[in-house]
């Protein structure tokens, strides 16, 4: 397998606005330093790295903002900047015949990752991920906007007062979340009269990851022009990932994450991907973001044989 003559560009979005645990800014060149550039090539892709977009220090910036209900998404305004910003990187990185692979940051840059990845084509999304991010600045237990990108791209409720995300980017029939074992229950709620497939660790127990990947891929691919595959570190146990800010027990395992990413690659529908919420300062021997890199490499098509 020789990565499908696919050529990559790498663009960081060193964004910590999305959550409160300091560091995650720091993603992208733990995710380079982690080995990314030989882990491509190892793929057998064609690598480009433009570097990191510049991103304002928080402490320079004020984080409150309220939205016209009342709700809170702190660092909104920032947030908003970034992620326009990151749309063209990707639309062009797209439009210049690259797959577009997004170094966060938290998770709130999947705003700017799918509009991009979304804006000259229909596309599915594959999130995997223990949470749902399916909060509005209304339901957020947070007011962190990395809780909410999937509701944003969805354009559900609340988040229909905040213009900029005011159009949906992605048809909940072709979402599928993977690893779901951390709900709020307003996403509960969401998740219940929607046609989005949420796939729990409960139900990958019952019937093994390779399933539940085969038919979230087929979800993301139907009558879509090919997906976005967004992963969030958080989606792997954190004994194998500890540097994330919102880690939670009873996660994907390595060998079963591989093999997934493996699918990804087996399967070819793959528009854009991103990697998100990798924290040096809470990791280990920066293991956590090794490990993103080698997932990269499997789903860009690094094989043994
Ligand atoms: N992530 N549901 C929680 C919240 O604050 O909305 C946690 C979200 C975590 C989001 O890991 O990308
Ligand atoms: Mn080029
Ligand atoms: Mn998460
Ligand atoms: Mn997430």
């Amino acid at each position: 397998f020789d990565g499908d003559g696919r050529s990559v560009r790498v663009i960081g979005a060193p964004t910590d606005y999305g959550q409160d645990r300091r560091g995650v800014d720091m993603g992208p060149s733990a995710i380079r330093y982690g080995g990314l550039s030989d882990g491509l090539a190892e793929a057998g892709v064609a690598t480009e790295d433009t570097g990191d977009l510049l991103v304002p220090r928080a402490e320079e910036r004020d984080p409150d903002y309220r939205t016209p209900s009342e709700g809170k998404a702190r660092f909104l305004r920032e947030t908003e900047d970034v992620c326009s910003r990151l749309a063209s990187e990707v639309r062009e990185s797209l439009a210049d015949g690259h797959t577009p692979l997004v170094l966060g940051g938290d998770h709130s840059i999947a705003i700017g990752t799918v509009s991009g990845a979304a804006a000259e084509a229909d596309v599915g999304a594959v999130w995997f991920d223990a949470h749902g991010d399916l909060n509005t600045p209304t339901t957020t237990p947070s007011g962190n906007v990395h809780g909410m990108p999937l509701a944003a791209l969805l354009g559900v409720r609340e988040w229909e007062d905040v213009d900029w995300a005011n159009a949906p980017r992605l048809a909940p029939e072709n979402v599928a979340i993977v690893g779901l074992r951390s709900l709020d229950d307003a996403e509960r709620e969401i998740l219940r009269d929607s046609p989005i497939s949420a796939y729990t660790m409960s139900e990958i127990d019952d019937r093994s990851l390779a399933d539940v990947v085969e038919d979230a891929l087929a979800v993301a691919s139907d009558g879509t022009e090919g997906y976005h595959v967004s992963l969030d570190l958080d989606w792997l146990d954190p004994t194998i990932a500890p540097g994330v800010g919102t880690p939670v027990r009873g996660g994907v395992d390595y060998r079963e994450a591989h093999h997934a990413m493996e699918q990804v690659a087996e399967d070819g529908g793959m528009r854009s991907m991103e990697l998100v919420e990798v924290n040096p300062t809470l990791d280990q021997h920066n293991e956590t973001a090794e490990l993103a890199v080698e997932l990269a490499a499997s789903a860009f098509g690094k094989r043994i044989l």
